[in-house]
């Protein structure tokens, strides 16, 4: 059985990563989202909030499944059997740390891959940072995340 982990702060998730996950899970036969819960960087939404609002979106997909993990991803990775590290790439800026990571990642953990999906166009301007900051001063949101994403954010931000 193939299983991949998808690692990620999803702070919140955008459509970016939606298309991340629908595009992998049709690669493996287990795709499990994996939110860290990052003991170093300030989150604006708790790690349940994150995995509940995901968990929404793929609800109707039979291979994907949404959890929370702290520490190292590759430990997590060994500790649900995944064979593969699943990573999305936007532009030259991802590519250095995602390289980085991949190539630590692959000495601290053999036999452990990671899989960049190159982003779909549509979103390769797309980020969790970007939407929060249009979000602070009350902008409109609606093409990047959905719904439930969106009202939860106007409501972080007292809209
Ligand atoms: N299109 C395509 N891909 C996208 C888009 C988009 N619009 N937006 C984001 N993505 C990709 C990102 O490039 C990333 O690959 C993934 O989606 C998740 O993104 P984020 O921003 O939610 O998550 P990150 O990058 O903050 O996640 C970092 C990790 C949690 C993976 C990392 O910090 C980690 O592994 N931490 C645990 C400790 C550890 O193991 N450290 C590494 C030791 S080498």
């Amino acid at each position: 059985m193939k299983i991949a982990i998808y690692p990620g702060s999803f702070d919140p998730v955008t459509f970016g990563h939606l298309d991340v996950i629908a595009r992998s899970a049709k690669m493996v036969d287990k795709l499990i989202i994996a939110v860290l819960i990052n003991k170093n960087k300030s989150a604006l939404f708790s790690m349940e909030d994150r995995v509940r609002m995901i968990s929404e979106y793929v609800k109707d997909v039979p291979n994907v499944e949404v959890h929370s993990f702290s520490g190292l991803t590759v430990d997590y990775a060994k500790k649900v059997g995944a064979t593969m590290i699943v990573r999305g790439l936007r532009a030259v800026t991802d590519f250095e740390y995602e390289l980085q990571l991949a190539q630590t990642n692959k000495v601290i953990a053999e036999g452990i891959d990671t899989l960049f999906l190159a982003t779909n166009l549509k979103y390769s301007y797309l980020s969790s940072s970007i939407v929060k900051e249009i979000a602070s001063y009350n902008g409109d949101i609606s093409a990047f995340v959905p719904k439930m994403v969106e009202i939860a954010m106007k409501e972080k931000y007292g809209f």
